[in-house]
């Protein structure tokens, strides 16, 4: 089945290639450079994600949430940012950090559960992976709008999923985003599923992407699956941005093709025969038979691709894995830009408890029953 057969039939959808590669219109005539970036990051995307959930089933890697199925989505997107923008995540676009210039390590060590994973380097135009589902909604809002008063020019790319769509936060930041014209494009990864719950279970409207016109900016529906597709709507999203004229929200209408998190087993929820037919509109898939058409894709070249995507997922892998325990007084560090009394009562007893030192038990009660 096509993508298009899955859809509302009366609602406007942009796509620029089929389930096969086909053209469905004329050529975006993305440059040749553009295309293979695309295909390198959306291989490379995949590869790591596929590795992550190895390294989990190994007992190296605490809960992961994979990204596999969604790669046209995350690419697409994250290539049409310019270096200036700001990238706010929710916590399932691995592809987007990477292209941001977050090392695939610094992704494992967050999945490891130690908090230098969500260290940025130093540079960095992007936030940390943000769990607690849309909180970054609003704050994306506000920190576009504080760009705008700054004249800086810049505009902020805003992901969150279709389950994120119910929260409060969602249609706090969406209403300030319009009221305020801030220069933000929320894209929503409508990758079908909340864990458990389904689309049809999250909302009524018949799209997404119309939520955006109830708040006075434009809403915008693109096959997720196809990669040129979401560049360039993200694109014409962001520089409207730019250019002053406020918010879009963007519907990228995709499908997580594996579990919610390493923890979940969604045959328990959906059927195998809807996933298959997912496989069949897999994004690498369309997007290879696409360029194989245009004699820009051959076997050759994906290898040498696969090659060097091995090897630096290697790297990653092993310096995730060499870079030493964290100090225990690390987890008081990274809370507030200054240590509140009570963290540095509590940091205390923690060097006199790893000193062996006796504490006075009144003491440590009175202040919050550490240790
Ligand atoms: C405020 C909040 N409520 C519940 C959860 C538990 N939770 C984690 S992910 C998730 C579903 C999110 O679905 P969606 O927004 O569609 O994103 P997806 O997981 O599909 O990428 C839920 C309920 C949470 N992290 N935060
Ligand atoms: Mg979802």
């Amino acid at each position: 089945m096509e993508i298009r057969e899955c859809l509302p039939q009366d609602c406007e959808f942009y796509q620029t290639i089929d389930k096969d590669g086909n053209l469905v219109g004329e050529d975006p005539g993305l440059d040749e450079a553009l295309l293979k970036d695309m295909f390198w990051w959306m291989l490379y995307g995949r590869l790591a994600d596929d590795k992550a959930i190895k390294l989990q089933r190994q007992g190296r890697l605490g809960t992961y949430a994979p990204s596999t199925g969604q790669e046209a989505a995350q690419v697409g997107s994250a290539l049409a940012m310019d270096r200036d923008d700001w990238l706010f995540p929710a916590f399932r676009e691995l592809s987007s950090y990477m292209i941001r210039d977050l090392p695939f390590e610094n992704i494992l060590l967050y999945f490891m559960g130690d908090p230098r994973g969500n260290i940025p380097p130093a540079g960095i135009k992007s936030f940390p992976i943000f769990v607690p589902v849309s909180t970054q909604v609003p704050i994306a809002a506000g920190f576009a709008w504080a760009k705008k008063l700054q004249k800086e020019g810049c505009a902020v790319l805003c992901y969150l999923g279709d389950g994120g769509t119910s929260e409060g936060d969602f249609h706090e930041g969406m209403n300030f985003a319009g009221v305020f014209g801030a220069p933000v494009v929320f894209l929503v990864q409508n990758n079908q599923w909340a864990i458990s719950v389904s689309r049809k279970r999250q909302t009524a409207s018949r799209t997404i992407a119309q939520k955006g016109e109830a708040y006075g900016f434009p809403g915008i529906y693109v096959d997720g699956n196809d990669v040129m597709a979401v560049y360039i709507a993200t694109k014409r999203a962001l520089d409207a941005a730019k250019k002053g004229e406020g918010p879009s929200l963007i519907e990228a209408f995709t499908y997580r093709r594996l579990m919610h998190t390493t923890a979940d087993d969604p045959k328990r929820y959906r059927t195998d025969e809807e996933q298959k037919d997912w496989e069949d509109k897999d994004p690498l898939k369309r997007f290879r038979l696409y360029l194989k058409n245009k004699g820009v894709w051959t076997q050759a070249w994906e290898d040498d691709l696969t090659l060097k995507a091995q090897d630096l997922i290697k790297t990653s892998v092993e310096k995730a894995e060499s870079i030493g325990n964290l100090r225990p007084e690390e987890m008081f560090e990274h809370i507030y830009s200054e240590m509140t009394p009570d963290l540095k009562d509590q940091l205390g007893y923690l060097k006199k408890a790893l000193e062996g030192k006796e504490i006075e038990e009144d003491a440590v009660e009175l202040k919050g029953g550490f240790p």
